[in-house]
C-alpha cells in the first residue's frame, strides 16, 4: 500500500484518548504496517501547530485521515468502518392468471381464502420479529452510545485529574513531576503559535494560551489559599465523579454479561473507550501503570471517596493488563 492510500493517524504515545483506534487496529489484527502513523508530541504542544489545527481545528489526538475523509473524535471512529446503507432493490411482481376446476368453487374458494390468511399471519408474525430485532438492536446501539459518552465526559476526563491537584502534597508532587513539564511544553508552543497563527486559529489558540499559563502558574508560583481552594475543589471533583462513572455506568455495563468484557469473552468498542479512560484515570491515582488489581484498585477506591468497587471491576482491569494490545499499546 503506498504511503498516499494509507489511512493516517494522528496520535502520541502519551495520548489517553488516541489508544482507542490503536487498541482497536490491535484487537482486530490489522497490520500496522498499513496505516501511517503520525505522532504529534503533545508535550511540546505539537497539537497547536497550525499545520496541525488545519488537518483538527480542535488540537486533539486522536485524529484519522482516510482519504479525503478525516474524523477528529475517538468516539466517531467507528464511523470509519461503518458500511454504506444497502442499495434498495426493485421487485417485480409477476401476476398470475388462476383457473377454476368445474363444480366445487366454494371449496377452492375457502382453501384460497384459508391460504391468504395463513400468508398474513405469516408476514405478520415476520414484521413483528423484524421490528423486535431491529428495536433490541436499535437499544444497544443507544446504550454503547450512552456509556461512551458519559465516559467521555468532562466531569471526570482523565487528562484533568492528571493536571489538576486535588490538595496541598498532590500540587507538590504534579509540580515536580509530569504535570508540569507537560504545562510548561504546551506554554512554549502557544506562545510561539499564538501570535504568528493564521486569522482562524487566533482565538482558539489565544484562549489555550491563557488557560494554559493559569494551571503553570498554580505550579510554579505560590498561589493564594482562595486559589488553592478553588482548583482542590475542582481536583476532588473530578475524582468523585470518576468514583460515580466507576460504580455505576461502568459497573452496570460490565454486569450485564457474565464478562470479563463488556459484550462477554472478546473487547469490543465500549471496552476500548472503557480501558482506555480506567487505566489513564488508575494511573493519575499514582500507581505504576499496569500494576494488578490487588493493588490499582485500593488506590483508585482512596482516590474516589472510600467506597468499595463490585468485583466485576478487578476481573476486568486484570483480564485486560495480560491482552497483547494493552501491553504493546503500553497503556497507562
Ligand atoms: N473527545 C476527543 C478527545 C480527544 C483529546 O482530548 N485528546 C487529548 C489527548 S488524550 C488531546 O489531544 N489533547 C490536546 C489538548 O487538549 O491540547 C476524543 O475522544 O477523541
Amino acid at each position: 500500500m503506498s504511503s498516499d492510500s494509507k489511512p493516517k493517524l494522528y496520535e502520541f504515545a502519551g495520548s489517553c484518548w488516541a489508544n482507542v483506534p490503536k487498541l482497536a487496529i490491535a484487537e482486530a489484527g490489522y497490520p500496522t504496517d498499513d496505516i501511517e502513523w503520525v505522532s504529534i508530541n503533545l508535550a511540546e504542544g505539537a497539537n497547536f501547530n497550525p499545520d496541525f489545527l488545519k488537518i483538527n481545528p480542535q488540537g486533539t489526538v486522536p485524529t484519522l485521515v482516510i482519504g479525503d475523509q478525516t474524523w477528529t473524535d475517538s468516539t466517531r471512529d467507528h464511523q470509519a468502518s461503518s458500511s454504506p446503507s444497502p442499495s434498495l432493490r426493485t421487485h417485480q411482481h409477476k401476476h398470475y392468471r388462476g383457473g377454476e376446476s368445474g363444480g366445487r368453487r366454494d371449496l377452492v374458494f375457502i382453501l384460497i381464502v384459508i391460504v391468504i390468511v395463513v400468508v398474513i399471519v405469516i408476514v405478520i408474525v415476520v414484521v413483528i420479529v423484524i421490528v423486535i430485532v431491529i428495536v433490541i438492536v436499535i437499544v444497544i446501539v443507544i446504550v454503547i452510545v450512552i456509556v461512551i459518552v458519559i465516559i467521555h465526559a468532562a466531569a471526570h476526563d482523565p487528562n484533568a485529574t492528571l493536571l489538576i491537584a486535588t490538595d496541598d502534597e498532590d500540587r507538590k508532587e504534579k509540580a515536580n513531576g509530569l504535570p508540569k513539564g507537560f504545562l510548561e511544553g504546551r506554554q512554549k508552543a502557544l506562545d510561539k503559535y499564538a501570535p504568528e497563527a493564521p486569522e482562524e486559529f487566533k482565538a482558539f489558540l489565544q484562549r489555550k494560551q491563557q488557560e494554559n499559563k493559569q494551571l503553570l502558574d498554580f505550579y510554579v508560583t505560590e498561589p493564594d489559599a482562595q486559589l488553592k481552594a478553588k482548583i482542590y475543589e475542582k481536583g476532588q471533583q473530578l475524582w468523585k465523579s470518576a468514583g460515580i462513572a466507576i460504580r455505576g455506568v461502568i459497573t452496570q455495563a460490565l454486569k450485564k454479561n457474565e464478562g470479563p468484557f463488556a459484550a462477554g469473552d472478546t473487547p469490543s468498542e465500549v471496552d476500548f473507550h472503557i480501558i482506555t479512560w480506567l487505566a489513564r484515570t488508575i494511573t493519575n491515582t499514582g500507581v505504576e501503570p499496569g500494576s494488578p488489581s490487588s493493588v490499582a484498585i485500593p488506590k483508585l477506591q482512596q482516590k474516589t471517596g472510600g467506597h468499595g468497587f463490585d468485583p466485576v471491576i478487578a476481573k476486568y482491569w486484570d483480564t485486560w493488563i495480560e491482552r497483547e494490545s494493552f501491553k504493546s499499546n503500553k497503556l497507562h
